[in-house]
């Protein structure tokens, strides 16, 4: 009786905690099919699915090189299944294997076989990541987008008008992206963003155009798309920058280059022509601010 009051509990526990481990694998799977707002399947091996030309040359290497690990992860489960069952202990055999080492052509092999790997990765690596950072081409337009904690300002270089961003009001309502700054771009054509920071290092990042930079003061850093897909995405930065870094929010609009033009009018016609300052230095507006306080404090 006291045997069995020990080990019954036993069960339901052991079949609560594999439970338990499902629910928690079903629970992360599916949250993770539920967030971002561009999925993509397996064709683009679950990253978001590219809206710009250089956006493809990076779901090509992501999926070749998870074509290539498999591939010889297959390789390797294959040859520790054929060990594991070929040589596995048989009835009545007591006696250790004959024990190999220093096996010369093996050795060779498993040294050899990881550098080609190793080289093959960094070849396609290194040829695209060239491609994606080359800004040799001539663009069709050029934005100077700067950092700032904690929003963005884009200046249009070649009409000579801008957009002012300010911080994301995020309450937890739907309606924020309405209050963050957003950058026109025209589809098809070649683009080059000219980062440029006022404060701290940020980055910039379009999660759809699978490809960020870093703002950072002092600095110029460039790269060019070509975005090919009309749209609106999200942007953010990339490179925890302070207290409200969360809320350095843009969105990015692909237009037909009719509509590019209306909204560059529309900025003129606003006033918000010129270019915005790059060397406009906070520390300078909190000295003077602090000056102004004490003089104040002094009168009273
Ligand atoms: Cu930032």
């Amino acid at each position: 009786m006291r045997q069995h009051d020990l080990s019954s509990p036993r069960r339901p526990r052991r079949r609560l905690g594999s439970a338990a481990v499902i629910g928690a694998l079903s629970a992360a799977v599916l949250s993770g099919c539920a967030s971002g707002e561009l999925r993509g399947g397996a064709s683009t091996g679950w990253l978001p699915p590219a809206v710009t030309e250089g956006g493809k040359t990076v779901t090509t290497l992501w999926v070749g090189a998870w074509i290539a690990a498999l591939a010889v992860g297959a390789i390797v489960w294959g040859l520790i299944g054929w060990c594991v069952v070929a040589y596995r202990r048989r009835k009545d055999d007591n006696e250790l294997p004959v024990q190999l080492r220093y096996n010369i052509p093996i050795e060779i092999l498993y040294t050899v076989v990881p550098i080609f790997m190793v080289i093959v990765l960094f070849y396609y690596t290194a040829r695209d990541e060239s491609a994606l950072v080359d800004t040799k081409k001539d663009p069709d337009v050029t934005i100077n987008v700067i950092g700032k904690q904690w929003s963005w300002d884009f200046n249009y270089l070649d009409d000579d008008v801008h957009e002012v961003g300010t911080q994301a009001i995020l309450t937890g309502e739907p309606g924020a992206s309405a209050t963050v700054p957003t950058m026109y771009l025209p589809v098809n054509e070649r683009v080059e963003f000219v980062l440029t920071a006022r404060d701290v290092n940020h980055s910039f990042w379009v999660p759809a155009f699978l490809q960020k930079m870093d703002l950072i003061p002092g600095r110029v850093n460039r790269f060019q798309v070509v975005p090919t897909q009309e749209g609106t995405f999200r942007g953010k930065c990339a490179e925890l920058c302070g207290a409200y870094h969360s809320h350095m929010l843009f969105n990015v609009k692909v237009v037909a280059r009719a509509e590019y033009q209306q909204h560059i009018d529309e900025l003129r016609a606003k006033g918000q022509t010129g270019l915005l300052n790059n060397s406009l230095n906070r520390e300078q507006l909190m000295d003077d601010q602090i000056s102004n306080e004490n003089i104040d404090g002094g009168k009273g």
